[in-house]
């Protein structure tokens, strides 16, 4: 029997994968790729759990034909990759380096011989290092260029690509690398210098779409992929999501509230005081320069708020230790993230084209006797979030497509490559691939265009 018609997806549909290139390509020293911050920082002893680097990642760089045909197997109509700044450019400006560009050239077209749409992120976190050596994002003039290096892909790409991500995850690469210092350049700045670098991601982004619109083929689409904070309504009722809704709107304030409303909040720059970012009216405006859509990278539920008498007018409810997690323990599982997400930024910004850039789960993942793994967790979690993004469309929220996070196991950043994030088991030690159940369950999905 077919699915009800409730749980089906609007027609055209985009359903794909993703991954990012320090984390599966490896080859990290070949065809005169440079080093990025990600090279530096996983060989520092200490910093990665496992010891490990993304040297090999899932050696995507020789098997991506493998590859794609493991997509196309999966029936994805879509595949969200990232370029590295560092193979193009190894120095971050200069020369382009042929050899790097080549191999994009080859998976572009190995793509769109197997029907797969190619959607380009032009940075998922491996800033060259030359660009660190000379203040990495603290440097106004990384974001600069950030814009000249989107401008040669946009030459050189956009005749085959046509839908473009500026920077993948802003809130987690600036955050994690510069406040906590967790993540690659492992920083732990003052306030005034964290909010410097959060001001000129979003320039960043800003002087990439422009430059996208200046020198891609014309209809090439460009937004960003953010994992916005998410403020769920504790209980769904109109005084609790409009609060939510508030405050989605602060907690993404230095990051998507700028690049859609073109102003930072007025309780941001209060609360940042003394150490608010250092900016002009035109960096607004390039900042807030018109995007095709808006991509949102959705794990977690983020925060419960409940309307509140007092200043904002909403209150963050406590997460209890009690709520159940994923194998990674800051994946708390909240599918109806999935529906509130794309919700928020219909009804906060006006945003009429929504991508999912990326879901999906870590699981513990060992191979069974047959050399399957049976991640019924993962194939838990999809089906819940998939019924409540199905729910979000099904009510008319513009969501076009979903990628979910990832096609294959990869280096987890500072995880390692113990967390396994991939519907297809990759073995480090043979790089053998093995699509796990989930892998069905999803072949499954995207057949019917619904959720099964
Ligand atoms: O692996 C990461 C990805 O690089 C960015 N988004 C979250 C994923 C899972 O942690």
């Amino acid at each position: 029997m077919d699915q009800p018609s409730a749980l089906r997806f609007p027609d055209g549909f985009r359903w794909g994968t993703a991954t990012s290139a320090y984390q599966v390509e490896g080859a990290a020293r070949e065809d005169g790729r440079g080093p990025s911050i990600w090279d530096t920082f996983s060989q520092t002893p200490g910093r990665i759990r496992d010891g490990s680097t993304g040297d090999a990642g899932a050696d995507h760089y020789h098997r991506y034909k493998e590859d794609v045909a493991l997509m196309k197997a999966l029936g994805t109509k879509a595949y969200r990759f990232s370029i590295a700044w560092p193979r193009l450019f190894p120095d971050g400006t200069g020369a382009l380096n042929p050899k790097g560009l080549a191999f994009y050239d080859r998976l572009v077209d190995e793509l769109l011989a197997a029907g797969i749409e190619p959607y380009a992120t032009l940075y998922h976190w491996d800033l060259p290092q030359a660009l660190q050596d000379k203040g990495g994002w603290q440097a106004r003039d990384t974001a600069l260029a950030f814009g000249d290096y989107a401008a040669e892909v946009a030459r050189r790409l956009t005749d085959r690509v046509r839908h473009v991500f500026t920077l993948n995850e802003m809130l987690t690469f600036v955050e994690h690398g510069y406040e906590s210092g967790v993540f690659a350049p492992g920083l732990k700045l003052e306030p005034a210098a964290l909010h410097q670098v959060r001001h000129h991601a979003v320039l960043a982004h800003g002087l990439a779409v422009q430059a996208v619109r200046a020198q891609g083929r014309s209809g090439t689409e460009i937004g960003p992929a953010e994992n916005m904070m998410i403020a769920l309504p504790a209980v769904e009722t109109p005084a609790h999501v409009r609060a939510a809704e508030a405050a989605t709107r602060e907690m993404n304030a230095p990051y998507l509230t700028v690049m859609l409303e073109g102003r930072y909040t007025d309780a941001y720059l209060a609360e940042a005081g003394a150490a608010a970012p250092k900016f002009t009216a035109r960096d607004l405006e390039i900042i807030a320069s018109p995007v095709d859509f808006v991509g949102l990278n959705v794990y977690t539920p983020g925060h419960y708020v409940l309307a509140s008498e007092a200043e904002p007018g909403w209150a963050v409810v406590p997460m209890p230790a009690s709520y159940p997690r994923m194998a990674s323990d800051w994946l708390t599982i909240g599918p109806e993230s999935l529906y509130w997400a794309p919700r928020h930024a219909a009804r906060l910004w006006g945003v009429k084209d929504i991508y999912i850039t990326e879901n999906g789960t870590s699981a513990a993942d060992r191979p069974g006797p047959d050399g399957v793994v049976y991640d019924i967790d993962r194939v838990m979690y999809l089906r819940n979030y998939l019924t409540q993004l199905q729910r979000a469309t099904a009510e008319g929220v513009p969501v076009r497509g979903y990628f979910l996070w990832s096609l294959l196991d990869n280096f987890e950043w500072a995880d390692g490559y113990a967390t396994r994030f991939g519907l297809v088991h990759v073995d480090y030690a043979t790089q053998r691939r093995t699509p796990k159940l989930s892998a069905s369950f999803y072949r499954e999905v995207v057949a019917r265009n619904a959720v099964v």
